[in-house]
């Protein structure tokens, strides 16, 4: 071990001064804020990552810098664990403490003071420009060779070959869907996307739109998985290219998120979100799991959050067991843990499904006793190929919507057709601090700024099916408010009314309170 190398980190952390005025948070998903104002944070994320690996004894941390699914010129970091999943939560906090540590001395106290390391001098090796599923892909494939847990080549051509030949293998014998038309946010999506069609060949006809990744402005600009969730619209981009009955999907702009959507005879906007993607995919699981004869031996579970829309809730709570958790992929992903298999989705789009490490036994022991339980049993192991079982990824994700599409042949009305959504409605408020915020029971209610809970509650009593929620975003500087209600106008209404409430409550620039519907 060689020692801290104190004048190194010292001259090069005078290069990345941090300003005095800004403050870091370690958020949701890792540092985010503009672009511009990242300098020293990637640099103590750098040093970070590094006391990670050798806090595990070498093993490979990824390092992710991407604006996700934020328009510019907001950028972030996040950090990805050996296992490929999310950074350890109680490692957010070294995170946020060395971005704020104010001077260069200040910074090299608390890298000493991290655990009592000693030395650093890590390998660094470069991805490349990829999206973040295949970071965590990355960082498993390497942390398992050659063992048994193998995860893969660890390449982007080995995650490109493992997606694609488990795919071809699913969908073998069944009819080619009509053409999907995906858009790519114009993020990195574009350039695996293009990639991912070329392996797929025949199997998949993909026609990828929103690939303009050098043009300024462009990522996430009215168009990707969170523009259509939000806004709850075609991108207008779309408009000349989507025809009515046509499948459609949006990427977000790191492609960890998947939002489907279909026109109708009409030409009437549908979206079948991460929701509706949680119920196909649970729904198909579950039927495997009877025709391979594992009925009783592997129970299928699925997670949700608070924004998962009451519809889906009871539709999937009447069948499987259902555990709500904050907002988050890691809180997500560590509750399916607890299943054997758990599909896990934010209503966002961003999910996956996981296998526990006895399911897996399972399936590659269990035999089958007639030729239909052996082809389950197959598509079964193939499923646990085409998942990209390190976090949710969009492309991954999109394979698995297909092969489940591909076999039970539903075009998007007949699975939009599973259960009704409640309408919905998503706000935004502004307010000077966020941090006033503090929730409880899954972030389904406030706790601070007190009494505010119970002006909600009072609120959403008027209004028929209501359910309302308020809580501070970990990745943009603002309160978010999500409503329901059994009409759409009351869900608007609803949603307003309470962001109204929000606003008064703390104060701020009247220009911004926010005013529809009011
Ligand atoms: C990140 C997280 C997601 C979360 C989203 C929004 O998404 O990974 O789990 O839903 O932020 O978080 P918030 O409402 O706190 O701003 P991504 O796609 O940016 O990684």
């Amino acid at each position: 071990m060689t020692s801290l190398p104190v004048e190194a980190i010292r001259s090069l952390a005078e290069q990345h001064p941090k300003p005095s005025s800004v403050q870091f948070q370690y958020g949701t998903a890792g540092f985010r804020t503009l672009g511009n104002a990242l300098d020293p944070v990637m640099f103590r994320v750098g040093i970070l990552a590094a006391l990670r690996s050798k806090k595990l004894d070498g093993k490979t941390i990824g390092v992710m810098v991407t604006a996700s699914h934020n328009p510019e010129p907001d950028n972030g970091v996040k950090l990805v664990d050996p296992r490929g999943e999310m950074l350890e939560a109680s490692w957010e906090t070294h995170a946020t403490n060395l971005a704020n540590a104010p001077t260069t001395n200040a910074l090299i106290e608390a890298v000493e003071a991290l655990h009592g390391f000693k030395a650093l001098g890590a390998e660094a090796r470069n991805a490349g420009v990829t999206t973040t599923p295949v970071l965590h892909y990355l960082v498993r494939a390497i942390n398992t060779k050659g063992t048994k847990g193998s995860y893969g080549e660890d390449t982007e051509e080995g995650y490109l070959e493992k997606l694609s030949s488990s795919f071809k293998k699913l969908v073998a014998g069944k009819p080619a869907l009509p053409s999907l038309v995906i858009d790519c946010a114009n993020g990195v999506g574009a350039v695996v996307g293009e990639k991912l069609a070329h392996q797929l060949g025949n199997s998949l006809s993909m026609i990828l739109t929103n690939t303009a990744i050098d043009t300024l402005g462009a990522l996430n600009n009215a168009c990707g998985a969170d523009f259509v969730k939000t806004q709850q619209k075609l991108p207008p981009s779309l408009a000349s290219v989507l025809k009515p009955g046509q499948r459609a999907c949006s990427l977000d702009g790191d492609a960890d998120r998947l939002m489907y959507y279909y026109l109708d005879d009409q030409g009437h906007f549908h979206m079948l979100d991460g929701d509706k993607i949680a119920t196909l995919v649970a729904a198909f699981i579950v039927e495997l799991t009877k025709s391979a004869g594992l009925e009783g031996k592997v129970q299928v579970g699925i997670v949700q959050t608070a924004y998962a829309n009451g519809g889906s809730t009871k539709y999937l709570s009447e069948r499987l067991p259902v555990k709500c958790v904050p907002t988050g992929v890691k809180h997500l992903h560590h509750a399916a843990e607890h299943y054997d298999i758990g599909v896990y989705f934010e209503a966002n789009g961003h999910g996956t499904v996981l296998f526990s490490p006895e399911t897996l036994e399972t399936l590659s022991t269990h035999q089958p006793s007639t030729p239909a339980q052996s082809t389950a049993l197959n598509h079964l192991v193939n499923l646990t190929n085409v998942i990209n079982q390190t976090v949710g990824d969009a492309l991954s994700d999109m394979l698995l919507v297909e092969t489940i599409l591909a076999h039970k042949s539903y075009s998007g009305l007949e699975w939009d057709s599973l259960y009704v959504d409640l309408p919905n409605r998503l706000v935004k408020v502004v307010v000077a601090d966020r941090g006033a915020f503090k929730t409880e029971d899954a972030e389904r209610r406030l706790i601070s700024p007190p009494g505010l809970q119970a002006k909600l509650d009072e609120l959403v009593r008027r209004y028929e099916g209501g359910r309302s929620f308020v809580r501070p975003s970990g990745t943009e500087d603002v309160v978010r408010v999500y409503a329901e209600a059994i009409a759409r106008s009351q869900a608007d209404e609803l949603a307003f009314r309470v962001a109204g409430l929000v606003y008064d409550e703390v104060g701020g620039d009247p220009a911004k309170r926010p005013s529809e519907f009011m």
